[in-house]
């Protein structure tokens, strides 16, 4: 499958891996919007929100799971956000299911 984040999982593409465990990956984000700007995937491949179902939906509880664990081991004492792009009108790039995890300043409160 031609799934950039499929190859960075496999290690194809190399990543700076910040956290994994049997079913979620997270690595640092290639344009970092804020000062840690870490991408959260499911090892599976899933192409966006829209193909999360009763089935698979385990592997995003394991992501959220994951997120915290992370946000601790990044320092983000003073919080941070997570965001999920699905679809066109959200500007998904990339074609398998992701969530940013945004911090380590004041974000803007603008979400759109
Ligand atoms: P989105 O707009 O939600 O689909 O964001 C996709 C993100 O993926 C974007 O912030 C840049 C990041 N990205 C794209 N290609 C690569 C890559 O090869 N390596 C890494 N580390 N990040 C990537």
């Amino acid at each position: 499958m031609d799934c950039i984040f499929c190859k960075i999982i496999e290690g194809s593409i190399p990543s700076a891996k910040v956290y994994e465990d049997e079913s979620v990956y997270a690595f640092r984000d290639i344009n970092p919007m804020a000062p840690v700007h870490v991408l959260v995937v499911p090892k599976k491949h899933l192409a966006s929100m829209d193909e999360v179902n009763e089935e698979n939906s385990e592997c995003v509880a394991a992501i959220f799971r994951a997120i915290p664990k992370i946000a601790a081991a990044e320092g983000l004492k003073n919080g941070y956000r997570v965001i999920s792009n699905c679809g066109e009108d959200a500007c998904q790039t990339v074609k398998h299911l992701h969530f940013h995890i945004l911090g380590g300043k004041k974000l803007p409160d603008q979400m759109a």
